[in-house]
């Protein structure tokens, strides 16, 4: 990387955004995973035996539940008293038998099977074996040669044809001969063969659960093709298509019928025209954003220091891609990790190299991954996005609201992929009438409640087995504020009214009629928890159960103002406002406590994990807004101390937990900091495969990072746009293009030296501007270059903005 910054430059700019690997995955966390929303693949790309693992993400295990305890409504008054009397014990003695719900756990998401496939003539190892995953055009693909062959895969599923697609070709006539089938769940009735080019898998869920088929069809050029046993068998090809499709009858009557419509009609298209409209579809969607980072001498230097042996295939790739052969083409491999295999690069990052690629790459996936598994129409991302190879798995695998899935959708917006959020509004309208249900039957209130967790199904009773975790309230009110966000973003005011408003205020009306009077003149939910902690009593015991603990009462806040905001833009519901505006007032705000932080619950308890994961009390801090890092200081010093003592104490030790954390210190505008959790999430909580580690494997952390580094560079709460509000000294130089911001814009930013150069600001809507920098800035129009009138303000920039019009903004 030797070369005037110039060639830097050119080289940055003519990088591909992939994966890649020198050999298959041998377990699943190194496999690569493709998916068009709804139907998921991971990719091991093995030579001889390839195997792909498959899921539909309607493939939950059982049916919908009626849970609710039927006890609840008559004890949750006396566990308040219990609670206000301070009889913790007694109280939860009585939250467990009387609040929570039989049977205890909802049911899985499960896999819908594997893919594996049989080659003849594969005896011999792979040589030139090369695995890589494309962001730019979300398609997997495998090379390598043997005995004289060469051999390559692609792979992609799309969300155009909605079937996923494999073609295989080799460079000789006849080269391809393998035998493929579905490996059959081990409870589920098998396979049948349709015709000579098509088989069948058929299975259900459990007595009430959904019934699934997936069918795979191929189309050989050259060599012949028919079915033997349960498999598909292809003999002398020249290339292979195959496309699958699957259904379940969560979504139609007759997923059989379903899937061979789609594979007839995808089988209208050759497979060079799938791939052209899947590629057109999908890069149409990843490159609204594109972030740049200049490669600093540092890094370089980092590397070259860190670095241990020279890689073989590393400089096969260095030889690869500059077509030049030698020392130079070497050194390049050592000095420049985008040269590296990511699984290379990954375990050197681990061992202390710098890679700010590396973290480059991870923000990609971020956006990858949520085009991959949530997309209009298909279902909200759960635990693990759609890839799941477990029959039983970590959670589940479902939705926890009390964090993951929220998280799941941090970067939707803000990374410019807002119909990727689509899917979480779906999910929350189908929880909407069990939500009503539970709210009436549980606390004897109007509007909408959900607590800690949910499914395919919307379920919203109290569930799961730790006080500490399930009897938490608050999981709609939460959920709800993902409509208001698309709302600010957006500013579409259809949607304000259809869609996001009145699911708002159902959620709102539950806390207006849940919550309680303490005699203080306070309004409290209870009985409720701090996601997932517990409290030391003032006897040493440990306690779960509390009244309004401090995320609770934000949530609470939060969803107050925003309704009361959405109902002064929709200009209606005069007197439900004045409600809310009157409970408002009665809620308390974030206070600090004896250690300087924010305090978790009403008493200045101590933590009884100090370092636990959930650093609930800071939801004011990200993803609300009562802490601002410039409005409210001295509650941004508090929430400073909070993260340092949850951090002293081995905080951050999840990868959603670290992930949020970077969030937690943008918004704190400590770029430094939160850089080094970008680092520290893949250091110790990234598998090769870039996949997020909880540990296991858990998807919130991916799309919480992602999120966090956009928030690094753009934010636009509070009011105003920030501009590089947390850029990290390791960032110096760099560009952004098309995040976006609340009010209806879309910002291109470029900095040079750790400050800002230009930025363009593209507005969508009318309305007023107010930009933050941390420097004078001068603003044009972008069209006619005209200056705009600016008012200063306490640091802020204020200009008026048309819809349409682009701006200009460089250091005056
Ligand atoms: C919550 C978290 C765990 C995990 C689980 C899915 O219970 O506390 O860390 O993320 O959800």
């Amino acid at each position: 990387m030797i070369g005037t910054n110039k060639d830097k430059a050119a080289a940055l700019s003519s990088l591909r955004r992939v994966l890649w690997y020198q050999q298959p995955a041998e377990r699943w966390q190194e496999a690569l995973p493709i998916g068009n929303g709804r139907l998921g693949g991971m990719i091991f790309g093995t030579a001889a035996q390839e195997k792909i693992q498959l899921n539909e993400d309607s493939v939950w295990y059982g049916g919908p539940k009626k849970a609710n305890n039927q006890d609840a409504l008559q004890y949750v008054p006396e566990i308040r008293r219990l609670l206000f009397e301070g009889k913790q014990r007694e109280a939860e003695h009585l939250a467990r038998m009387g609040l929570m719900s039989g049977p205890k756990y909802l049911h899985p998401y499960q896999p819908l099977g594997d893919l594996l496939f049989y080659f003849m003539q594969h005896e011999h190892p792979a040589a030139d074996y090369r695995r890589e995953l494309d962001l730019e055009t979300a398609v997997a693909s495998v090379r390598y040669r043997m005995d004289g062959f060469q051999y390559e895969r692609e792979y992609f599923s799309t969300a155009v044809d909605g079937v996923m697609a494999v073609r295989l070709t080799t460079d000789k006539p006849g080269g391809l001969t393998f035998g493929v089938h579905f490996m059959r769940r081990p409870f589920d009735a098998g396979t049948r063969c349709l015709g000579t080019d098509t088989i069948m898998l058929h299975g259900e869920c459990g007595k009430e659960g959904v019934e699934f088929r997936a069918g795979l069809r191929a189309a050989v050029s050259g060599g012949s093709l028919k079915t033997v046993g349960d498999f598909l068998s292809v003999e002398g090809a020249d290339a292979v298509t195959l496309l699958l499709a699957a259904n379940t009858t969560f979504r139609c009557e007759d997923p059989e019928a379903a899937c061979l419509r789609q594979l007839e009609l995808a089988f209208k298209k050759d497979y060079e025209q799938l791939k052209r409209d899947h590629i057109a579809d999908y890069s149409g969607r990843f490159s609204r954003v594109k972030l740049r980072l200049g490669t600093s001498g540092g890094a370089v230097t980092a590397t070259i220091a860190g670095t241990s042996a020279v890689p073989v295939g590393a400089l096969t790739e260095a030889l690869d891609a500059s077509g030049r052969s030698g020392a130079a083409a070497a050194v390049e491999a050592l000095a420049d990790p985008e040269r590296l295999p990511t699984d290379e690069r990954l375990k050197r990052m681990q061992e202390g190299a710098e890679d700010t690629g590396l973290a480059v790459l991870y923000f990609d996936y971020g956006r990858y991954l949520l085009l991959s598994c949530s997309r209009p129409g298909s279902l909200a991302a759960n635990l693990q996005g759609i890839w799941n190879d477990s029959y039983t798995p970590p959670w589940e695998s479902k939705y926890t609201i009390n964090i993951n899935t929220q998280m799941n959708y941090w970067p939707a917006e803000l990374c410019n992929l807002a119909e990727c959020h689509e899917p979480l509004f779906d999910l929350i309208e189908r929880m909407l009438p069990n939500g009503r249900v539970t709210a009436r039957e549980v606390y004897g209130c109007g509007g909408f409640a959900a607590h800690h967790n949910t499914n395919l199904w919307g379920d919203t009773h109290v569930e799961g087995i730790p006080v500490s975790a399930s009897i938490w309230p608050m999981g709609a009110a939460w959920l709800s504020l993902h409509l208001w966000e698309h709302y600010r973003f957006g500013l579409d005011r259809t949607f304000l009214k259809e869609r996001a408003y009145p699911v708002m205020k159902e959620a709102a009306q539950f806390l207006l009629e849940y919550m309680v009077e303490d005699g203080q003149g306070r309004l409290l939910t209870g009985p409720s928890i701090s996601p997932e902690n517990k409290f030391i009593l003032p006897d040493g015991t440990p306690g779960n159960l509390c009244m309004g603990p401090a995320m609770d009462m934000q949530i609470a806040h939060t969803l107050f103002t925003a309704c009361i905001e959405a109902s002064r833009q929709l200009e209606q519901e005069g007197p439900f406002r004045r409600q809310l505006e009157h409970a408002l007032a009665r809620i308390p705000q974030p206070s600090i406590g004896r250690h300087g932080q924010i305090m978790e619950w009403l008493e200045d308890y101590d933590e009884f994990d100090p370092g636990h994961r959930h650093i609930s009390q800071l939801f004011a801090l990200h993803p609300g807004e009562m802490i601002h890092a410039r409005h409210t200081p001295e509650l941004a010093l508090a929430a400073k101390r909070t993260l340092e003592r949850r951090l002293s104490n081995g905080g951050g030790h999840t990868g959603w937990s670290r992930a949020w954390i970077i969030n937690f210190w943008a918004r704190l505008g400590e770029g430094d900091t939160a850089y080094e959790h970008v680092k520290q999430l893949l250091m110790k909580s990234t598998y090769p495969n870039l996949l997020d580690a909880h540990p296991p494997f858990q998807i919130d952390g991916n799309f919480g990072g992602a999120a966090g580094m956009a928030e690094m560079l753009l934010q636009s709460h509070g009011g105003e746009l920030s501009l590089l509000p947390a850029l990290p000294g390791a960032w110096a130089d760099g560009q952004v293009s098309g995040l976006r911001a609340r009010g209806g814009f879309e910002a291109d930013l470029e900095w040079s030296g750790g400050r800002l150069t230009r930025a363009v600001l593209k507005a969508a809507h009318d309305g007023i501007c107010k930009i933050a920098a941390g420097l004078e800035l001068t603003v044009t129009n972008e069209r006619t270059g005209a200056f705009c009138p600016i008012q200063r303000q306490g640091g802020v920039h204020i200009f008026h903005a048309e819809a349409g019009q682009n701006y200009v903004l460089v250091p005056a």
